[in-house]
């Protein structure tokens, strides 16, 4: 095979807007040479040239996003989760959906994604911590898993839990977090257009660092809703205790939506620095806007809510 596929592209060619765009606009010619899915199965097949929640800001470098990361499993520092997580073994990977759904099981991940097609979409991040991202994720609709699996209409959460291995993952053997990570959402933000389930970032499957084999994207909220190395969705009629929730109640809530006019208790939101591989972007705050800037697709799920109040 001639045709490289996006695992084959290093890192160095795709570390720019510019250059991730032509390989969108390369592997979109090629797989349409080919009439078919030719990449793996967590990879994006058939990309568009642009995905309609594409941000044209400049993005995050590939080595910020693989190295400045949050993932306590790996440790609290943000170079950790690079270092500790080299040798995280993404496969065998099993998913156990439970709770209220009509199709609960454990699944092989592969069974688990089988006919779903994976999307390119480059999303902002914003972290609690006031840093921000530009990242270009592939995944799949969180919606398009929910419906294949059919949860029942007393379903009014899904809750999503990472998984627990003291052996693979060295920060759980501290306490720094009550293990295993929790996090969810309201049935409604789930099947939100914008949640994503990402597989990988920059057209490659993983890293570890960055919640591979399946993690959560909300980019309306704040980064830490983004649960990494899914091993359990569950379908239910009670808020999920979610981590951070649980960790310090009065500082993380379970929204969690970006809101630069609520002040975290320990400092401001109303801005934040985005990492772009400039030291001069980083150095300059730049304002926070409500919902990270996605206020015309969720704005609508949270009418008649005080934002204040469930924070
Ligand atoms: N399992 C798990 N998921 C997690 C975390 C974590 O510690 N453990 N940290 C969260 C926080 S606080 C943030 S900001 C994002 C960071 O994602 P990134 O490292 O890909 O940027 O992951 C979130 N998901
Ligand atoms: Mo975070």
């Amino acid at each position: 095979m001639l045709i490289k596929k996006p695992s084959d592209i290093p890192s160095s060619e795709i570390t720019s807007e510019s250059a991730y765009r032509n390989r969108r606009q390369f592997i979109q010619a090629a797989t349409a040479a080919l009439g078919a899915t030719a990449a793996g199965a967590l990879l994006p097949a058939q990309l568009s040239a642009a995905s309609k929640y594409d941000t044209d800001e400049k993005q995050t470098p590939l080595g910020n996003v693989t190295t400045y990361n949050n993932y306590y499993e790996f440790g609290t520092g943000k170079d950790e989760p690079g270092l500790n997580a080299r040798t995280f073994k993404l496969r065998p990977w099993t998913v156990t959906v439970a709770g209220m759904v009509k199709k609960p099981a454990t699944y092989n991940l592969e069974d688990l994604l089988k006919g779903i097609t994976m999307e390119d979409r480059i999303y902002r991040m914003r972290c609690v911590e006031a840093w921000s991202m530009v990242i270009p994720w592939h995944g799949f609709p969180l919606a398009t898993l929910i419906d294949k699996l059919e949860p029942l209409p007393s379903a009014k959460f899904i809750k999503f839990t990472t998984l627990y291995a003291p052996d693979r993952m060295p920060g759980q053997r501290y306490s720094s977090l009550h293990w295993p990570y929790v996090e969810g959402l309201r049935m409604d933000e789930a099947r939100n257009e914008l949640a994503l389930l990402a597989t990988g970032v920059y057209g490659k499957e993983g890293p570890a660092q960055n919640g591979a084999p399946l993690r959560l994207i909300t980019p309306w909220k704040y980064g830490f809703k983004g649960v990494k190395a899914i091993t359990k969705i569950e379908f239910t009629d009670k808020m999920p205790l979610t981590a951070w929730a649980e960790a310090i109640p009065n500082e993380y809530g379970f929204y969690a939506n970006v809101n630069p006019t609520v002040d975290h208790p320990r400092w401001s939101q109303a801005s934040e620095r985005r990492l772009t591989g400039s030291v001069l972007d980083q150095l300059k705050p730049i304002k926070t806007q409500m919902f990270n800037g996605y206020t015309q697709y969720v704005e609508r799920m949270y009418s008649g809510m005080d934002l204040r109040k469930n924070f």
